[in-house]
């Protein structure tokens, strides 16, 4: 059976997000996107009304929301401000390996403090020279009785430099490649763990990007997730749920381009009338519709599998690469209908198209998108 009706909590939430989005978040965008300033309200507000944290299960303090429930959550936000959206969804990512992986223990110690305030973590994988090629991570962690001492540095860190927790992705033998992988969690204020660059963006610069380093830190073995060599699993199995999220997330900014590019289209006066007269832009904002629509229909279906136990990291990548490639394509022609005016700072088109950008890198480039497609492809085929 298929359907597409969503139930009670799960239009009141996306309600309450989209609200959220036009009140609070607009208002402020273009400001934190020109100050390049981490917006704390925001995430406090945002943390008041349940918004961030979605996915925390109920027994440690959280709502416990389902996939499509965070999906909804996501793409209003980022209906708001894609900057702000990806401060706001990072601890989805970051406490995911928790959440999948964590001992009841460690989900209470770790969690839990995330549902009473608003403090932020972060997802460690990323390396300087370790971006697609995410297994030739070169992070360090050497056995020392129960710690293990941490050593490198960890590049293009969402909320980096104002998390207190991270999880952190290191081997135990480089040689070994994933299988070496361990998974720990690091409490910020642990002695060794500093700050490095924080990077200026093109877009979505109201988000924290940063280097982590990690110098001799002493992290207790109790903080690890799962056992040894299975880092790996549970970072590829992370990634698996989030994409979805960011699927949806790169919805939202294509949602914002076109409402804004309809209401322009049909106010803005050229030749006598107003330019959603002509067949060039009606066409240009159907094809917006059609690519918005199949978007979230490939986040939906995505969403479901996940939340169903079944199989999703096929879907997952394609609702990602296709849902941040139509993100693309839409806030592009949003600038083009707005024409000389879509390029200034005047209108909002323009971030869009900047933060639309970020969406077909981050969490898996589009290219290693559609390197895991096509094995998946394969495997099905033998
Ligand atoms: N779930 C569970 N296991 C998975 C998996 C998944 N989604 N994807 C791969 N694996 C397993 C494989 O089955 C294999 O296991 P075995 O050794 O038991 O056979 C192992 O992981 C290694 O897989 P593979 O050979 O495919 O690894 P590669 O080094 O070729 O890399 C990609 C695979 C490219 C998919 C991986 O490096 C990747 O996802 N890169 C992008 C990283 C990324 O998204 N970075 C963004 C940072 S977070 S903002």
């Amino acid at each position: 059976m298929i359907d597409f009706t969503l139930t009670e909590e799960q239009e009141a939430v996306r309600k309450l997000a989209r609200d959220f989005a036009v009140n609070e978040m607009r208002p402020v965008a273009r400001h934190y996107d020109e100050a390049e300033e981490f917006p704390w309200p925001i995430v406090e507000k945002a943390h008041e009304l349940g918004l961030i944290n979605a996915l925390i299960p109920e027994e440690y303090g959280g709502v416990g929301a389902d996939k499509l429930t965070e999906c909804l959550i996501a793409e209003e936000l980022f209906y708001g401000c894609a900057g702000m959206g990806t401060s706001l969804m990072a601890n989805s990512l970051a406490l995911t390996p928790i959440i999948l992986a964590g001992t009841d223990e460690q989900k209470r110690r770790f969690l839990t403090p995330f549902t009473e305030k608003p403090i932020m973590a972060s997802f460690c994988l990323t390396e300087p020279g370790a971006g697609s090629d995410a297994a030739s991570l070169r992070t360090r962690a050497v056995r020392d009785g129960d710690h293990y001492i941490l050593n490198g540095t960890k590049q293009f860190i969402t909320n980096g430099s104002v998390a207190s927790l991270y999880v952190v992705f290191a081997t135990v033998n480089p040689e070994l490649r994933h299988k070496g992988i361990i998974a720990l969690v690091v409490e910020r204020d642990t002695p060794g763990v500093s700050i490095g660059k924080v990077e200026h963006k093109m877009g979505q610069r109201a988000s924290d990007t940063a280097q982590v380093v990690f110098e001799d830190v002493r992290v207790p073995v109790e903080n690890r997730l799962g056992e040894e060599g299975e880092g790996w699993k549970i970072a590829m199995r992370t990634l698996d749920s989030s994409r979805p999220g960011i699927a949806a997330s790169a919805v939202g900014i294509a949602q914002a381009a076109f409402e804004d590019a309809v209401k322009y289209a049909m106010e803005r006066q050229q030749f006598g009338q107003p330019i959603a007269n002509f067949q060039a832009i009606q066409f240009m904002l159907a094809d917006m519709a059609i690519k918005i629509e199949t978007a979230r229909l490939a986040v939906w279906k995505a969403a479901w599998l996940w939340d169903r136990g079944q199989p999703s990291a096929k879907a997952s990548s394609i609702a990602k690469a296709y849902a941040t490639d139509i993100a693309m394509e839409v806030t592009t022609d949003a600038v083009q209908i707005f024409g000389g005016y879509g390029y200034t700072r005047e209108f909002m088109v323009e971030k869009y198209m900047r933060d639309a950008k970020l969406m077909q890198i981050y969490e898996g480039t589009n290219q290693i998108q559609r390197l895991v497609i096509a094995r998946h492809i394969f495997k099905e085929a033998m």
